[in-house]
């Protein structure tokens, strides 16, 4: 599990690209002609340099071959669409064996603590972290509070709660929605142990906004990030792929890369 781990982090830090949203958000909300199609971000994953692309199985399935020893992938086993409104509950959409079949270095599951079916999704999380760890993959842990229980799903209190719960049940990196509290999150590192945390993007912003984020996240402690919307909707994604690559790889400030822009 460590070897994969460290194909996916070098140094400690990993940038990752996230293109899950097909199905969790649905084309509508985020995708153009562009974006829309999976080579179009295979292409952006190998060109801007990124250590892993996260996928679905079934985009995994059709597309990472010819990508196979450029860069890793992550093949995500749970899934949910933006359609159904009950409560949060991500659903098992693909087995260990398959992704490793496929190719996948590690594997994906979304957790939602404080969803009233949080107890299903933690049977299905114990059981693939078993089986993920007997193949050696590592774990990526969506750890998103949401549902009837969870008032504000973006205290500091929860984020830290969100990243302990990975590493109680044994997952190896948590993907978290960083709430730009710099105490809050090394408090949330602290409470992570040995699990590698990664910040998510969220919706496209600015492009220096979005780079101060990763950049603040990674002075705080954080491995690196696990973003999608902020790079493939970006007008110009490889180099701002390539700007993250330098301040997640090379330490440079978001001053210096934004000249590039
Ligand atoms: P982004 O960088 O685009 O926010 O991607 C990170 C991510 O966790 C995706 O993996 C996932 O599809 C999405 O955010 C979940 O978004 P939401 O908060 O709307 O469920």
């Amino acid at each position: 599990m460590e070897r994969n781990l460290s194909k996916i982090f070098k140094k400690d830090r990993s940038m990752i690209l996230a293109y899950d949203q097909g199905l969790e958000h649905g084309p509508k909300i985020d995708f153009n002609l562009r974006n829309c199609d999976p080579k179009f971000i295979f292409e952006i994953a190998e060109k801007g340099g990124f250590d892993a692309l996260i996928v679905e199985p079934g985009i995994a399935e059709k597309y990472y071959s010819e990508y196979r020893g450029k860069f890793p992938i992550i093949v995500k086993l749970t899934g949910r669409t933006s359609l159904n409104k009950t409560e949060p509950y991500s659903a098992m959409i693909c087995s260990v064996k398959r992704a490793a079949d496929m190719g996948a270095t590690a594997v994906g599951f979304v957790f939602y603590p404080g969803s009233s079916r949080e107890a299903d999704m933690m049977e299905n999380l114990a059981k693939v972290v078993e089986e993920a760890h007997d193949y050696g993959m590592p774990v990526v842990l969506w750890s998103y509070p949401r549902g009837s229980f969870i008032t504000d799903d973006s205290t500091t209190d929860l984020m830290a709660y969100a990243a302990r719960i990975g590493l109680e049940l044994g997952t190896d990196v948590v993907k978290l929605r960083y709430n730009g509290d710099i105490d809050g999150l090394k408090w949330t590192l602290a409470n992570s142990g040995k699990q590698k945390v990664v910040v998510a993007g969220g919706n496209k912003t600015d492009t220096r906004e979005f780079l101060t984020m990763v950049k603040k996240a990674l002075d705080a402690g954080a491995s690196g990030v696990a973003v999608g919307r902020n790079v493939w909707k970006n007008e110009q994604p490889i180099k701002l792929s390539h700007a993250l690559h330098k301040i997640v790889h090379k330490e440079e400030s978001v001053d210096k890369v934004m000249k590039d822009f």
